[in-house]
């Protein structure tokens, strides 16, 4: 089983993930922010990762502190449970569509972080959530995670939709990318020999 825990403590962050990469898709999800939780329950279920998440941030100044460290902390427990990453995958993309809404992820478990986030928002909030936070929870997860990560909204009007598609198409993509590929026989999937 590969998984891994994360603690993390700072003055405006106190978090502990688990994440259990060969789960089930079961969650446990308190960052103190609804939506979030939300999208990172559907995120373990459709990547059939296990994922333990309890933040307790500074939730009285506003959401950022909150949603970007829940992504640095979630990144490195992804990065730590995939250890050496023999026998990955590697690369996946998926189209997810959500309703009127699709986007496109695009991910290379490279160790070798960059994303591109061409998804935007006509709206400052979804519930009590500040919409341009998904942008920093992605940047967040993917920079501490070792990902190249590409995410395109192609289209789609509404905001819970769009969100939504993005993390879903994040769950598909990486339960592809993670998942073991007999044909490498254990090697790491790259010329380099380390990725
Ligand atoms: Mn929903």
């Amino acid at each position: 089983m590969r998984s891994a825990t994360i603690t993390r403590k700072t003055a405006e962050t106190d978090i502990a993930v688990t994440v259990a990469l060969d789960g089930t898709g079961r969650s446990t999800i308190a960052t103190g922010i609804g939506f979030l939780d939300h999208m990172l329950d559907l995120l373990a279920r459709h990547a059939l990762f296990d994922l333990d998440v309890k933040v307790d941030g500074d939730l009285h100044i506003d959401q950022h502190h909150s949603a970007e460290d829940c992504g640095i902390a979630l990144g490195q427990a992804f990065a730590k449970a995939l250890g050496d990453k023999r026998g990955v995958t590697r690369y996946a993309d998926i189209h997810l569509p959500m309703d009127e809404a699709l986007t496109r992820v695009c991910v290379d478990i490279s160790g070798r972080p960059f994303l591109v986030f061409r998804t935007t928002f006509r709206v400052e909030k979804i519930g009590q959530f500040d919409t341009e936070l998904v942008r920093e929870w992605f940047q967040a997860f993917a920079m501490n995670a070792g990902l190249t990560l590409h995410v395109e909204t192609l289209y789609g009007d509404n905001a819970h939709h769009i969100a939504e598609s993005c993390f879903k198409g994040l769950a598909r993509a990486l339960r592809k990318a993670v998942a073991i590929d007999p044909r490498e026989e254990g090697r790491v999937p790259s010329t380099k020999g380390s990725l």
